[in-house]
């Protein structure tokens, strides 16, 4: 998977890309990060990137030109599955959007900052929109850093089996169970006996019997 990033602040990426499971995953081939800088694009002598809204009101709006350039750019060179703009009023990432996107060959972040960027860009380019909750940030890169990450550990091989991505919490929306490990007994807080037992059976049955619980009490949306 091949996964290009527009942003004004490539620097924002490298600590959350530079670690752990995604510098795993680029390292290993199961992806391609590319950050590219939106005031590369600009045609302005000072590389501005924004003007003042049509019609006033407070805040600046991202300017056309730098970010259609940089997409006709992209495009010039690949197929991408989905252009997706990153906004607080884009549809809400979960586990099956983050299951979706995983499926794709490329595709396009574009990381928002002041007021948003010109609409002609969301009616001509943009495919999908897509939001991390329902709060404030101050621009689309944190939320595209989590996008990244929820995508990027479903790419086959990423995952070690242990790691497995098929028991995590949503991934048939229910909670996980709780877990333990060792020792069983820590100054009298004791793991609960059935997960001692060795019988494989019940064990299943109580994990899953836990989930609907944990569900049900904390989550009861996503039994719905
Ligand atoms: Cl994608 N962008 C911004 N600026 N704020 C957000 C968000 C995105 N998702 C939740 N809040």
């Amino acid at each position: 998977m091949r996964i290009d990033i527009l942003t004004l602040f490539p620097a924002l990426f490298e600590g959350p890309f530079s670690e752990s499971m995604i510098k795993r995953a680029c390292e290993a081939g199961h992806v391609e990060i590319h950050l590219h800088d939106i005031r590369d694009y600009s045609k302005d002598k000072h590389r501005k990137v924004d003007d003042y809204p049509f019609g006033g009101g407070a805040g600046m709006v991202m300017a056309i030109q730098p970010i259609a350039d940089a997409i006709d750019h992209l495009k010039s060179e690949r197929d991408y599955d989905h252009i997706i703009y990153m906004t607080p009023d884009g549809k809400t990432l979960n586990q099956g959007l983050a299951n979706h996107l995983s499926l794709s060959g490329n595709i396009i972040l574009l990381c928002g900052h002041y007021k948003g960027i010109d609409q002609r860009l969301r009616d001509h380019y943009i495919t999908d929109e897509i939001s991390i909750g329902d709060y404030v940030l101050t621009g689309g890169e944190l939320a595209a850093c989590v996008v990244v990450d929820a995508v990027v550990r479903l790419l086959p091989g990423v995952l070690s089996d242990e790691e497995s991505a098929l028991t995590d919490s949503f991934q048939d929306n229910l909670l996980a169970p709780p877990i333990y490990t060792r020792p069983s007994d820590y100054n009298g807080w004791k793991v609960p006996d059935i997960l001692l037992s060795g019988h494989e059976a019940k064990i299943e049955e109580w994990r899953m019997q836990q989930a609907l619980e944990r569900t049900k009490r904390l989550r009861p949306d996503l039994l719905k």
